[in-house]
């Protein structure tokens, strides 16, 4: 696998801090009101998105449920019209009638962002049947919860996909909750990527058991989403497992009772941006100031994006009954 270049590192870092610095915004955007219905962050979890995302082509689809920020920003639809879907407003990628939970652009082959759990996973079932039925050389990354795979349309998306070789590669993102279950309550394999076996055979037949990757390090993440994409386009279905860590509540005014402040407080000091940038300061001569710089700049996209979604038209009435039936 070819190692990545400077540029391409510092653009991880790049693409990392501006998924937090947005997210940041937002949390405050909500607690003035101006970002309304849910809203659930990314925060923690960057590295798994940015590096999954970066293992793509531009041609390959990314499928995932609420929680969808991160890999919109990292798929590089625009922040403007991303903050203009949170706050509602026409200019928004989805017109402002999906807001937080359903991003979408197709010509990035960005699917979205769906707020039923589990419920996205047959659509991405459905997409790399597309792709197969068309003999395109295309590739399907669906992401989901941990708590995602105790819903039944995992297993009858992840078994259908195993029965005609469709070319997916299933994502866990174990960020180790459900709301405010833990998956040691929730699955009795807590080594989720091990389900795979339950869709293959011995003789190779069916689903692929990949790996379980270490999710807070975006180059672990990176190389082996890489080599599982590989796999899906030549051969069908893998199952990854990212291990990461939500650091924020599950969506706003979570009392986070679930867990205890220390374990937290543990994952922030091993947090992947922290701990990129110590990656990247290790390995090259006098890059705080470059780095230093992209915080900067990241802030000013994030600004801009604020200022564009505030000085947005609401949507009219015509927008809102448009898209509701084909014309
Ligand atoms: C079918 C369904 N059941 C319950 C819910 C309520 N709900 C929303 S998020 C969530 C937890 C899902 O956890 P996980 O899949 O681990 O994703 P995470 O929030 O950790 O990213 C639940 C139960 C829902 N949206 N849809
Ligand atoms: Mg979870």
């Amino acid at each position: 696998m070819a190692t990545p270049n400077k540029e391409t590192l510092l653009d991880w870092y790049r693409q990392m801090v501006l998924i937090r610095r947005f997210e940041e915004r937002c949390a405050e955007l909500y607690q003035e009101g101006l970002i309304g219905g849910f809203l659930h962050l990314y925060i923690g979890q960057e590295a798994t998105g940015v590096g999954a995302v970066s293992a793509l082509t531009e041609k390959d689809h990314i499928i995932t449920a609420y929680r969808d920020h991160g890999l919109a920003l990292a798929r590089g639809l625009d922040p403007n019209a991303i903050m203009a879907e949170m706050l509602g407003k026409r200019t928004g990628v989805s017109g402002g009638k999906g807001g937080s939970m359903h991003l979408a652009n197709r010509d990035l082959h960005f699917w979205g962002g769906y707020g039923i759990v589990g419920g996205h996973l047959p659509l991405a079932a459905g997409i790399a049947l597309s792709i197969q039925y068309q003999d395109l050389d295309e590739v399907v990354l669906a992401f989901m919860g941990d708590g995602a795979t105790n819903i039944g349309y995992f297993h009858e998306s992840l078994n259908l996909s195993a029965v005609w070789d469709l070319p997916v590669v299933w994502l866990i993102e174990n960020n180790q909750y459900g709301m405010g279950t833990a998956v040691d309550r929730a699955s009795g394999a807590t080594e989720l990527v091990r389900r795979a076996m339950a869709y293959s055979s011995e003789n190779g037949r069916g689903m692929k058991m990949g790996p379980r990757l270490d999710g807070m390090d975006v180059q672990a993440v990176h190389d082996g989403i890489s080599e599982a994409v590989e796999y899906a386009r030549k051969n069908g279905p893998i199952l990854v497992e990212s291990l990461t860590y939500r650091l924020e509540g599950h969506s706003m005014g979570d009392p986070q009772r679930y867990r205890t402040k220390e374990e937290v407080e543990s994952y922030v000091a091993s947090g992947p941006i922290g701990r990129f940038r110590k990656v990247l300061t290790e390995k090259y001569k006098n890059i705080e100031s470059r780095l230093d710089e992209i915080d900067a700049q990241m802030l000013q996209v994030v600004d801009d994006a604020v200022e564009f979604a505030r000085n947005s038209d609401d949507p009219t009435y015509e927008d809102l009954i448009s898209h509701v039936y084909v014309d």
